[in-house]
Parts: structure tokens; C-alpha cells; sequence
């Protein structure tokens, strides 16, 4: 995928895994991509995640549901499930090891790093990450071990100092804020608990999708 592909496909990146439904997780996720979602991660952490083999199959039912629509499935920090599903690609954080290691280790597929200033973004670029996740922009309730809110001041930081890879916003965002983080700079925003806390996840995504590109407009 040419990074002109990538970037439209960061615009609504979904992430869930079965702790963010309130209802089935493959009827969440399949009403997200019929609303919009571009892009989905599969993210099974937290008190009461599934485990072993039943977390392996709800990534592989989760996985044939992106295939259908043509979107791009991504496993958060997990290389082991990642190549036993010949995923997408996989999404680290900063503590989840030596990027360098982990570029080596999947080839080919994509590899997302959270980075939260110029410093972290430069060297996850430098040792071949294809995408950017930056937050938490806003203040969010899903994750409780994130750094300081930024705002948008990180991703305009990082567009003037050159950083021209795809960059998504994560953290608190929703369709009534997420035109803010594509005017910054950001190709599109990661969200969990707007889509999947959403009453209907199909709407939810659509009015992402407005709110991402009516910033793009405006950038
Ligand atoms: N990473 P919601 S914030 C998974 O700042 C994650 O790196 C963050 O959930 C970071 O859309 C976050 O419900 C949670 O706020 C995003």
C-alpha cells in the first residue's frame, strides 16, 4: 500500500476487542465498516479479556469480518497472534519493545508506534514504522496508563518539523471533536468508546467520517 493509500484508510481506525462491546463484538465491527470505519485494530487488554484460545478465535471472526469489507486488519502488540492470523500489520506502544527488532520481525506488514513528540515519532520513522498513532489528544476514560492529555499541539509540532507520515490522534475523540485533530494535520482519528459504546456503531462511524474529512477541508 502506497502511503497516499494508507493515509485514506487512517481516517476512522477503529479499535475494540470484546471488553469495549456492550453487545457481540462481530455485529459491533461489522456495523462500524458498513458506517465507515477504514481501518480496524484489534486491541484484547483489560480486566475480563479473553484469553488463549477463545481470544485467537474472536481475532480470526473479527479478521474475516474486515476481509469482507476490504479493511485492513491490524493486532495491537502481539507478533505471535499477528503471524499466526497473517494479519495486516501490527500497532506497538513505547514500552512494548525495540522497534528496530519489531520492524525486523514482520516484514512486509504494516507496523503502527505510539509516539507523543518529535523525538519518538523521528526514530519510529527512522527504523521503518509506517503510521503514527499521537495521545491522548483529549481526555479518555478507556485507558488509564496514558501520558498527559496534548491536545492538538503534538501533531502540528510534528508536520512542521517535516514528519509527512501518516499520523493519527487517539484519546477522547468523537464526531463532535474530531474535525479539530484532522485540521491540525492528523490523516484521521483512532477512537474506541465513540463506536463502540455507540448505540448504533454504523452512525457513529459515518459522523466520524464527516467530522475527519470536514477538518481535512478546512486543514
Ligand atoms: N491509546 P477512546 S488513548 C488505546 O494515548 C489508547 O496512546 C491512547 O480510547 C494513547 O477512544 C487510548 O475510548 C484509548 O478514548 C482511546
Amino acid at each position: 500500500m502506497n502511503q497516499y493509500m494508507l493515509k485514506e484508510k487512517m481516517k476512522v481506525y477503529f479499535i475494540m476487542g470484546s471488553t469495549n462491546c456492550s453487545t457481540d463484538a462481530e455485529e459491533v465491527l461489522e456495523k462500524a465498516l458498513k458506517g465507515g470505519a477504514t481501518l480496524f485494530q484489534f486491541r484484547e487488554k483489560g480486566t475480563g479479556c479473553l484469553e488463549g484460545g477463545s481470544r485467537t478465535e474472536l481475532a480470526m471472526a473479527l479478521q474475516k469480518v474486515c476481509r469482507r469489507y476490504n479493511v485492513p486488519f491490524i493486532i495491537n502488540d502481539d507478533i505471535q497472534l499477528m503471524k499466526h492470523l497473517d494479519a495486516d500489520g501490527l500497532h506497538v506502544g513505547q514500552e512494548d519493545g525495540d522497534l528496530a527488532e519489531i520492524r525486523k520481525a514482520i516484514p512486509g506488514k504494516l507496523l503502527g508506534v505510539s509516539v507523543h513528540n518529535l523525538k519518538e515519532a523521528r526514530h519510529a520513522l527512522e527504523v521503518g514504522a509506517d503510521y503514527l498513532g499521537v495521545g491522548p489528544i483529549y481526555p479518555t476514560g478507556t485507558k488509564t496508563d496514558t501520558r498527559p492529555v496534548m491536545g492538538y499541539s503534538v501533531i502540528r509540532e510534528l508536520r512542521e518539523n517535516g514528519i509527512d507520515a501518516p499520523i493519527v490522534g487517539i484519546g477522547g475523540i468523537s464526531a463532535s471533536n474530531a474535525s479539530g485533530v484532522t485540521q491540525a494535520g492528523a490523516d484521521g482519528v483512532a477512537v474506541i468508546t465513540a463506536i463502540s459504546s455507540h448505540q448504533e456503531p454504523d452512525e457513529a462511524a459515518y459522523e466520524l467520517l464527516k467530522s475527519v474529512e470536514k477538518g481535512k477541508e478546512s486543514n
